[in-house]
């Protein structure tokens, strides 16, 4: 059976062929050459491209609707207070949020993980306090809790994982007790590609009562997140790797835990009145849109959610399914290449390593061909120290990839290969 992974794919019902190219001609930076070959960009989940309608969509609010939002009395302002404000329902409607009021825009998954960490934690977590974490958490979903749990006296517990990247679930139950005040975990691991069970965490760590903040930053731009559905208390995610702009990002949290936690930042535009003695906050999202927020990004990350909504995006994560099962097959021919992460339920990424070559070497034979990968440790040290490697090289996918380009990534590898023996 289906594991259940908060993945909601298609059913049964007979599929047309994904049009990649169609979908191709609607971003303008692939159709460059780099390094006079075609571009072949392989590092989606560093950054996704951008479309068309999202470029336009922030050139028509440059030119025509810019101006500072909710302060003004006049009509540009009332205009641009609108487009954003529409920008959040967007969202809501994308993710399946119950209210608008539940999607904060931040600057990105790190700053909304930030904002959890240090505001939940600071209302919440206290001295001998636990927070659950895993071994595959990108940094930005380690650092803010730990540098929480320091000042508080709390500690991290690790939930372990296993060779193939997978999470030992049995294990993670075992680490829950009275004084796990959250646990904060990866829909989808960003060096590994693995998909966690989301709705089954989620639900373990409810019957004991303690909240679950899920990093999405991978796994909102490869297939439908339904927030209710999988029951998250939190989850977080950045405009920039769900082909919007950089600068916005989304925490998405329910009203009962945002209406508790104190603001991350403070300042203009959250306030209900301030004086010398006190001051009292807005109500959410205000309460946590400290200053002048990041507009333009959030309409642009409006229309990438419309770009989203007008593709089929059932198709396109089938499609991208298709294209790491290629691409994985087809790297597993060549000798002396290891992948790190096998996991059964993968989503976009193929890491691997080559014996005797360096991930930066072979990043920069690939760039050679046109063909932008990532090399690193992905800022996913854990994993690397549980893998014993320093880095890995890693190649990841988007809707827009092609088999083409993954053949061209399979030569340029065996050329690499060739090269160093
Ligand atoms: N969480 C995960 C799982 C990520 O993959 C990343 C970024 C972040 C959080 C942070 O997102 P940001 O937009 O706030 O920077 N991951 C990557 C990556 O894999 N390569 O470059 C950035």
């Amino acid at each position: 059976m289906r594991q259940d992974l908060g993945l909601k794919l298609l059913d049964s019902s007979p599929k047309k062929p994904f049009d990649v190219e169609r979908i191709r001609a609607d971003f303008p930076v692939l159709s460059q050459n780099m390094n006079g070959k075609p571009l072949a960009y392989l590092d989606n989940a560093a950054s996704a491209q951008v479309p068309k309608v999202v470029i336009e969509r922030i050139h028509e609010y440059l030119t025509k609707e810019h101006a500072n939002i909710h302060r003004g009395v006049y009509y540009l302002s009332q205009k641009a207070t609108t487009a954003y404000e529409s920008a959040r329902e967007k969202i809501k409607r994308f993710i399946n949020a119950r209210e608008a009021e539940e999607c904060i825009f931040v600057r990105g998954c790190t700053e909304a993980i930030n904002l959890v960490a240090y505001s939940f934690g600071r209302r919440f977590i206290e001295n001998g306090d636990e927070i659950v974490l895993s071994q595959m958490e990108h940094h930005a979903n380690i650092i803010p809790w730990q540098t929480i749990a320091e000042e508080k006296g709390a500690r991290l517990r690790i939930i372990p994982i296993n060779e193939r990247g997978e999470l030992v679930l049995e294990e993670f139950e075992n680490l829950l007790n009275e004084r796990t005040k959250i646990v904060a975990i990866t829909h989808v691991s960003n060096s590994l590609g693995t998909v966690n069970p989301i709705k089954q965490i989620i639900s373990i760590a409810h019957k004991f009562g303690i909240p679950v903040c899920v990093d999405g930053a991978q796994a909102i731009p490869h297939f439908r997140v339904d927030v209710q559905e999988i029951d998250a208390d939190f989850y977080a995610f950045s405009g920039h790797k769900m082909f919007g702009p950089t600068g916005i990002g989304v925490l998405y949290g329910k009203r009962k835990w945002l209406e508790e936690m104190p603001p991350y930042q403070t300042g203009g535009g959250m306030i209900r009145r301030v004086t010398f003695e006190k001051t009292t906050f807005a109500p959410i999202p205000e309460k946590f849109e400290a200053g002048t927020p990041a507009i333009m990004g959030a309409i642009g990350l409006g229309a990438a959610v419309d770009y989203l909504n007008s593709i089929d995006f059932e198709a396109a994560s089938e499609y991208e399914k298709e294209l790491l099962e290629y691409a994985t097959e087809q790297i597993s021919n060549i000798e002396g290449v290891r992948i790190i992460g096998t996991a059964k339920e993968k989503a976009s990424v193929l890491s691997f390593v080559i014996e005797n070559i360096h991930p930066h070497d072979i990043g920069t034979i690939l760039d050679q061909q046109g063909i932008a990968i990532r090399a690193g440790h992905h800022c996913a040290q854990p994993v690397m120290d549980f893998f014993k490697i320093p880095a890995t090289a890693r190649a990841s996918f988007a809707f827009y990839n092609t088999k083409q380009e993954v053949d061209r990534l399979i030569e340029a590898i065996k050329k690499t290969v060739e090269i160093f023996s």
